[in-house]
């Protein structure tokens, strides 16, 4: 996304990526089940063979609404750069919005959801949320036991295990590899 930092619920778009490519800079993972089919519960063959292969015991709705309690003050706690101990795994149904997450050169990619697609984020990535226009999104979250939704925010994520974790595998699998991103994964 471009350097603006006005106007949140904007697109901000700089240049497209593809999902590899996002998925290489960040590990962020896209998948998209059709809409029709994520509305009805064991409708979705896939949806229900990936929950079982990634061991998503726990899962319930969130739904983002102008007319909520507390909006504006919500949106601020979604939009400040933050890491979670565990993967965020979302699965849109209804509405859009944007998320926001660093890449390996700690640059924001701003990823716009839309129904049907299913947005996993590794844990101990930086990242932010905040809906588009439309002030409007619902969806499925998904957790690996009991749910942890305790947001980290930056800095002190940076001393948090899962970001350690986090920076070593990108480290690892060659994904973070300038001369910036080895310094700080080395420190
Ligand atoms: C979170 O924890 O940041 C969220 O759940 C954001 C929005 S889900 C559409």
């Amino acid at each position: 996304m471009n350097d603006g930092t006005e106007h949140s619920q904007d697109e901000h778009l700089l240049e497209e990526i593809d999902t590899t490519t996002l998925c290489a800079r960040t590990g962020v993972e896209i998948w998209y089940f059709h809409p029709d089919q994520i509305l009805v519960e064991h409708e979705n063959l896939s949806l229900t063979k990936l929950k079982h292969d990634r061991g998503y015991t726990y899962e319930d709705e969130i739904k983002i609404e102008s007319s909520m309690e507390n909006y504006e003050e919500n949106l601020k706690i979604f939009f400040t750069e933050h890491l979670h101990s565990d993967d965020e795994i979302r699965l849109i149904l209804e509405g859009s919005g944007f998320f926001d997450v660093r890449d390996c050169d700690d640059k924001w990619i701003r990823i716009h959801v839309f129904p049907g697609d299913l947005i996993i984020l590794p844990a101990g990535i930086y990242h932010r949320f905040i809906p588009d226009k439309q002030n409007y999104i619902r969806a499925r979250r998904f957790f690996v036991g009991e749910p942890v939704w305790t947001p980290i925010n930056r800095p002190d994520g940076d001393k948090h295990p899962s970001r350690k974790i986090y920076i070593e595998h990108r480290y690892r699998n060659g994904k973070v590899n300038t001369e910036k991103n080895l310094t700080n994964a080395a420190s």
